[in-house]
């Protein structure tokens, strides 16, 4: 296993899987200045990965991220104001784009309160699975603040409109179990299974066909800003990409030889 040290994450990379675990457990994970930059580091080193097949994304303890630390944000006098917007540009706008971005799935494995921007993290990821125990709050809005690192984006095209801006602005929790019912995650799993639904994804991720899967991630979030017409096009265009690749010929002459595939990736 290919391992770096950090001091707020945790990183391994194996068999063309990154594994990324949040860890500052006694904060719920929560965001700092330096967990920002051990994830950036983490990203970059992905990217550059040519046999990268997938990313698990989890938090260590009984949290999964708290949203930004507040221990960080000394208080202001009156009449001393804080331009938030420097730390979404800096942090999490990057963040969110990057891990979007990434050509592979990445798959969230919430173990437990996604609060904050910890909550638009989970939404940003490609596949969520949460244990019965987690829970997701907008919790902006108890401190004057509006929903931000693409939570504004995702929720309402998940959950409708309406849940959105409840959500938002009530700050209720939202079950795993309720989060499933409305269609914001993949699966609510029960909690003592993480681990075993984790190695499954993994032989998962190594076994797929990678480049489908990545055009298959560019196609569906695309859709949201195409026409019909465009989507069609970005269709032919992707499958006619799909076509030249060594896993099609793989699958389909896997199928004729009633087998299974045996994808590289490539
Ligand atoms: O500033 C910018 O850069 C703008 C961008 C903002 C993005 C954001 O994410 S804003 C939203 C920030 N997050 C929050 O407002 C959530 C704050 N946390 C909570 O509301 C609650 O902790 C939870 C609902 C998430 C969980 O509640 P509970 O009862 O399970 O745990 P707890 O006891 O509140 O927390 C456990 C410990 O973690 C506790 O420390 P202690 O008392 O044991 O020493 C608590 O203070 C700490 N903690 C939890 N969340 C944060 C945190 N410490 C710092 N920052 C946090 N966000």
């Amino acid at each position: 296993m290919n391992t770096r040290k950090y001091e707020t994450i945790l990183f391994s990379y194996r068999e063309g899987v990154g594994y990324i675990t949040l860890n500052r457990p006694e904060r719920l994970n929560s965001f700092t200045s330096l967990m920002h930059e051990e994830l950036r580091d983490v990203i970059s080193l992905l990217e550059s990965r040519v046999d990268l097949r997938g990313v698990i994304l989890t938090g260590a303890g009984r949290g999964f991220c708290a949203g930004q630390d507040l221990s960080e944000r000394q208080p202001m006098e009156p009449g001393q104001y804080r331009d938030l917007g420097e730390s979404l540009e800096k942090n999490y706008k990057p963040l969110i784009l990057r891990l979007r971005a990434l050509p592979v799935p990445v798959i969230c494995f919430v173990n437990g309160v996604a609060a904050g921007a910890g909550f638009s993290l989970v939404l940003a990821c490609d596949i969520i699975y949460a244990v019965k125990s987690a829970k997701f709050i907008q919790a902006f809005a108890k401190i004057g603040l509006i929903p931000d690192a693409g939570s504004t984006h995702f929720l309402p095209r998940l959950i409708g409109t309406q849940r959105a801006v409840a959500a938002s602005m009530l700050a209720q929790p939202i079950s795993a179990e309720q989060a499933e019912a409305w269609g914001m995650i993949w699966q609510c799993i029960p909690d003592e299974s993480l681990q075993e639904e984790i190695d499954k994804m993994h032989i998962q991720l190594v076994n797929g066909a990678t480049r489908a899967f990545s055009a298959t991630k560019q196609a569906i979030y695309a859709s949201a800003d195409n026409t019909l017409e465009q989507q069609l096009n970005l269709e032919t265009e992707l499958q006619r990409e799909m076509g030249l690749t060594e896993d099609y010929r793989e699958g389909s002459q896997a199928f004729r030889e009633k087998r299974t595939p045996v994808f590289q990736g490539n």
